[in-house]
């Protein structure tokens, strides 16, 4: 019974396919009955996963300049697709965000408070409105292994590409500490979270920053 039910599977991968005019092997078009093989499975929806269309990159540096990896951004109709390929940061958890505006300034000034300074912070707050992590900018924090290396392939439809290529760009930034999403259990505090933890999760200083910039 579970082998005709992969089989039907299978087949009807092989039709999707077909269908879009992905390339596709003799093998997965063909599959031989009660056979169907894990292979065709992953073979199909993976490998011919939509990769959708490529919308910007942006260079990640930290406050030195040095080159800390790359974050590619993907239109996948409706929703949007990040790709992190990161190096050189500390091993562990690190805060990550799209901020409102497309610099990434080494020691530079708040928008909202010139008397603040600090790197970075020129691109501003969270990118969208309301309380963090509803900022339409937030994002899953950052894994950096080890060896200082992280990959990440994140999808959000809380922000489009055209909000990220507005006129004054966006920033992606990495910050130092992990985010806690404004995730304070009342026996910390009856108040929950403070209004510094509901601006940014207190992830700490920005690390890396990359800037998204319309052409
Ligand atoms: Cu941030
Ligand atoms: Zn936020």
């Amino acid at each position: 019974m579970r082998r005709t039910v992969t089989a039907v599977l299978a087949l009807s991968t092989a039709l999707a396919l077909g269908a879009c005019g992905a390339d596709s092997d003799d093998r997965s078009v063909s599959p031989r009955p009660g056979q169907a093989d894990t292979e065709d499975l992953t073979a199909g929806p993976s490998g011919a996963a939509d990769e959708g269309i490529q919308v910007t990159t942006a260079t990640l540096k930290d406050a030195s300049g040095a080159d800390k990896g790359t974050v590619e951004v993907n239109d996948l109709d409706g929703k949007t697709e990040f790709v992190f390929e990161v190096t050189g940061l500390p091993a562990g958890f690190h805060g990550l965000h799209l901020h409102k505006i497309g610099k990434c300034e080494p020691n530079s000034a708040d928008p909202t408070d010139a008397a603040k300074k600090g790197d970075f912070l020129s691109s501003g707050g969270h990118l969208g409105e309301g309380d963090h992590p509803e900022h339409s900018g937030d994002l899953p924090p950052l894994l950096v292994q080890k060896d200082g290396s992280a990959t990440m392939r994140v999808t959000t439809d809380r922000v489009n590409p055209d909000e990220i290529l507005d006129q004054d760009g966006t920033a992606i930034v990495v910050h130092g500490e992990p985010d806690n999403f404004a995730n304070i259990p009342k026996r910390y505090s009856s108040s929950g979270p403070d209004a510094e933890t509901k601006k940014a999760g207190d992830a700490g200083p920005r690390v890396a920053c990359g800037a998204f910039t319309p052409q």
